[in-house]
């Protein structure tokens, strides 16, 4: 043990993933070194008496200060999404380098990077969103940037402009395996959705509602099992993002119960909301509007089974934060139709808090299930482990000191992104984060932040053990059963 700690937290009940136990933790330099009973004095206390001790949450899908296809910058900056984070709890995001056609990867890596460096109070990595998969962006680009640490690749199967098409997708799929990253999915089947929503607006059905209509449920679980079967063929490991249905996770249950490398991840938009939220006057319902849309209560009860089952690893945010006004949802005017609003909702900072109420205050699935999904499962599937995800000796302290017993009533403007609103406005939360400690630093303490812009750290991560592929080649791709034909 060392002679002094900086920082105790004493006196709390720690969770883990696994254990729940009445522990203080001595912090040194940035990490937990010590963990046990009647510590000695840190330089700074911190009371966790009465509270639990969490590891800090890990957000491994959120949009922050990225560029649309459209050409619209989303309301926060690294910023404020990060403070937001902060506030509830969450002490690392996984945002995204989005490539656009015509642009250079390590360009736009670059650029984002400068951003991120400047802005972000939370620690970083980086989802690269790959949408022209050139030449020189997989043979030159990728490889360059999974040797600098950005080992995840994420590609959209729908959306006009940022949609691969299947044969890209298989490009990407094998560019990964020979970079051992892992590739993130957006998995909807643009066709479907692209004539749903011709057909809507044709017949003036534009209002925010019929978003819900035009992404028709079938349309991601055939983009799921079309993903599967793609990453089968080059044995390639995949993460589906915001699985949405109950045929999507029982499309991934079925894949991992035939041994494929197949993670998958919700949002507290699939477990909390559903379709109906949408149904409001005017263009309202656009507060409610991402994609895929929100489903039915039958819907949210399929995913709760698929997270107590460990087909789906993971809840993320999904923060894709746009303003109710002219720089955001209103963009193309003040009265667009549903193919005119852009996607996304705010929850960075409402994610634990929702999820917290419903797993921990409710006791659906308990402290360490809601730990393992917002903290150690990402940390492991995106290979964080040990630094990141867990209370453990060694391990970064990122730690959150609970309120369990606080209330909190969500409201517009409560929470600290730039959108101004949350789609969970009047819903009453029990637990709240009341201390967040980022390397053993209290950055968020009664009410207030403290860390400077900037003082978020970047995570280089290689892609670890979740991006290594089985090793379990199809007949089509074998050579000793393809006729000898080397195409991998
Ligand atoms: N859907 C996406 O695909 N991305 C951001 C937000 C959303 O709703
Ligand atoms: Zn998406
Ligand atoms: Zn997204």
């Amino acid at each position: 043990m060392p002679e002094s700690f900086d920082c105790v937290v004493r006196g709390g009940r720690v969770a883990t993933a696994v254990d729940e136990f009445d522990a203080d933790i001595g912090i040194k330099d940035g990490v937990i070194v010590a963990i046990g009973r009647s510590l000695p004095a840190g330089a700074s206390e911190i009371d966790a008496r009465g509270r639990l001790v969490l590891p800090g949450g890990i957000d491994a899908h959120a949009h922050i200060e990225q560029l649309s296809a459209a050409g619209i910058v989303n309301a926060d900056t690294f910023e404020s999404a990060t403070t937001s984070a902060a506030f509830g709890g969450t002490t690392t995001v996984i945002c995204f380098a989005a490539q656009h056609r015509g642009m250079n990867l390590l360009t736009v890596v670059g650029d984002y990077m400068a951003l991120a460096r400047k802005g972000a109070v939370v620690d970083y990595t980086f989802h690269m969103i790959l949408t022209d998969p050139t030449e020189a962006t997989l043979k030159e680009h990728v490889p360059a940037l999974v040797a600098q640490g950005h080992s995840t690749l994420k590609v959209f199967m729908t959306y006009d402009l940022l949609n691969v098409g299947d044969e890209k997708l298989l490009d990407i799929l094998l560019a990964a395996r020979q970079n051992k990253a892992l590739v993130c999915v957006h998995a909807e089947n643009h066709g479907m959705i692209s004539w749903m929503s011709k057909r809507l607006v044709e017949k003036g059905y534009t209002a925010p509602k019929y978003h819900t209509i035009s992404h028709p449920r079938g349309s991601e679980a055939e983009a799921i099992n079309r993903l599967i079967t793609f990453a089968e063929l080059i044995d390639q490991p995949i993460m589906i993002f915001h699985v949405s249905t109950a045929e999507g996770v029982a499309t991934i249950r079925q894949a991992r119960g035939r041994g494929l490398k197949v993670f998958a991840e919700t949002c507290p938009q699939y477990l909390f909301m559903t379709a109906g939220d949408l149904d409001k006057p005017g263009l309202e319902g656009a507060k409610w509007m991402c994609s895929p849309p929100p489903r039915t209560q039958a819907d949210q009860e399929a995913i709760w089974q698929g997270l107590a089952l460990g087909d789906l690893q993971t809840v993320t945010s999904d923060h894709a934060p746009y303003a109710f006004d002219a720089t955001g949802k209103l963009s193309a005017g003040p009265n667009p139709t549903f193919k005119q609003i852009a996607n996304g909702l705010p929850g960075i900072e409402a994610r634990l808090p929702l999820l917290f109420d419903a797993m921990v205050s409710k006791g659906r699935l308990g402290v360490q299930k809601f730990v393992e999904l917002t903290a150690t499962a990402p940390a492991k599937i995106y290979n964080l482990q040990p630094r990141k995800g867990s209370i453990a000796i060694g391990a970064d302290a990122d730690i959150v000191v609970w309120d369990r017993e606080r209330t909190v009533t969500l409201a517009d403007g409560l929470l600290h992104d730039r959108t101004g609103y949350t789609p969970y406005a009047g819903r009453t939360l029990t637990g709240w984060p009341e201390t967040v400690l980022r390397r053993g630093v209290a950055i968020v303490r009664a009410g207030h932040i403290t860390a400077k812009a900037g003082s978020g750290a970047f995570l280089p991560r290689s892609g670890g053990a979740a991006a290594t592929p089985l090793n379990r080649p199809t007949a089509d791709m074998d050579p000793a059963r393809n006729f000898g034909a080397l195409l991998c």
